[in-house]
């Protein structure tokens, strides 16, 4: 399929609003995609008729739900090329997913003294659950340091690694630095000392592929909102072998198999750790989105993309007191920078009345904000509907914001 960018534009309704009496032009796509007309009428198409709930009743419109919901497993499944539909479990998110792996993975496998990896590069998301479950089970929780380039240095990875270690969990894209991280090597290291990897594929599924068999890791989560999709839903993928063992993260209905005063147990792979009524219309929006991905293709958006952050660096390299932060040599869709002296919030303020959406702030990592001494960055972020003028754009906003404080 060619790529048809002005045909991609109309997808997507929120792109053609005014804000201020101008275009707006949408950067923060790392805090949150905008919605394909598609995805919204599918939701709207759930409310509007086979509205009920899922796994519980024989009549029509249960079924239907029902039948929707677990299809789209089943598309997620083939889109991450997982062995089994067991192995996606439903969640509202990636830190519901990382809580529910702390855990659970935590409660079953983790004892006194024993170690967890993370890395500096991480969101909080990735960070306070194992902090949380470490502090409990008094396990170490280590850290892979990051170079100058916002790079994990892997060296000192291998060195963190002891016969203590039970779980590294990793970023594969920084959401604060864009840093694409080296997890097939990651993974691939751990493994060698038989020690299960967690990937936090927030940012990483929406501009790469991923195949979790080739990967061969042992978890990956992400959540619909970043992929074009509604808020609300996101997965955990988990080796059967591994979620087999884990026990239930909450309790209640859904997930489980008889109750008596006295005992529960519980259902089987992936409704243990499905409590309760799910999402089912976001979940089956979701799916929605996941086809429209698959309609325009993965391999096409990653060459647009590529081809405009390439162009956004360029540009914004070319401005005078512009200092990018995260300058791995593998990036994906984020531009994180400063303007010499100008507080990060103060330029956002300027940038957002000239109807640009971008972040600022820390992006819900501090440790990476600590590692550079900075008080947090300008984000810009990008995704395949975004366009070179609209690059052009933020630039002429970024010489307005130095013009004004100049
Ligand atoms: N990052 C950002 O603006 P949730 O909020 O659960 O969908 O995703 C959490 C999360 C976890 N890991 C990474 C790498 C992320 O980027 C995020 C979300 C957004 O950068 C909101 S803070």
């Amino acid at each position: 399929m060619n790529f048809d960018i002005k045909k991609i534009r109309k997808d997507f309704p929120a792109l053609h609003q005014e804000i201020y009496g101008k275009p707006l032009v949408y950067l923060d796509n790392a805090a949150t995609t905008l919605k394909p007309q598609v995805v919204i009428d599918s939701i709207t198409n759930y409310y509007s008729t086979i509205n009920s709930n899922v796994h519980r009743g024989v009549h029509y419109l249960s079924q239907q739900a029902t039948e929707e919901f677990e299809n789209t497993r089943e598309n997620i499944r083939k889109y991450i090329n997982a062995r089994n539909t067991h192995e996606i479990i439903f969640t509202k998110g990636t830190t519901e997913s990382i809580n529910l792996m702390a855990y659970s993975f935590g409660k079953k496998f983790l004892s006194q003294g024993d170690e967890v990896i993370i890395s500096e590069l991480e969101h909080h998301a990735n960070i306070v659950p194992w902090q949380m479950i470490c502090e409990e089970k008094r396990a170490k929780l280590k850290v892979i340091p990051i170079n100058n380039n916002g790079e994990l240095i892997l060296e000192k990875f291998k060195d963190l690694i002891t016969k203590k270690t039970k779980i590294v969990s990793v970023s594969h894209i920084s959401n604060a630095l864009g840093t694409v991280n080296p997890i097939k090597a990651i993974i691939d290291i751990a493994h060698q000392h038989d020690i299960p990897v967690m990937i936090d594929g927030a940012q990483g599924i929406v501009h790469e592929k991923i195949d979790v068999q080739e990967l061969d890791c042992d978890f990956y989560c992400f959540s619909s909102h970043k992929m074009y999709g509604p808020m609300g839903v996101g997965i955990l993928f988990g080796k059967e072998e591994y979620l087999e063992e884990m026990p239930p993260y909450q309790t209640g209905g859904e997930m489980i198999k008889t109750v008596t005063f006295e005992k529960t147990t519980f259902n089987e792979l992936p409704f243990k750790f499905e409590t309760g009524t799910p999402n089912v219309a976001d979940v089956i929006g979701f799916g929605s989105a996941i086809d429209y991905i698959k309609k325009i293709g993965i391999e096409n958006i990653i060459r647009y993309e590529e081809e405009l952050l390439k162009y956004a660096t360029q540009m914004l390299c070319g401005i005078q007191g512009l200092r990018i932060y995260g300058e791995a040599k593998k990036k994906a869709g984020v531009i994180s920078f400063l303007l010499k002296d100008i507080h990060p919030y103060d330029a956002g303020i300027i940038i957002d009345k000239l109807s640009i959406a971008v972040r600022t702030g820390q992006h819900c990592a501090q440790p990476v904000m600590d590692r550079f001494g900075i008080p947090g960055t300008i984000r810009a972020s990008f995704a395949f509907y975004n366009t070179k003028e609209e690059v052009d754009k933020l630039v002429e906003a970024i010489l307005k914001v130095q013009e004004m404080f100049n």
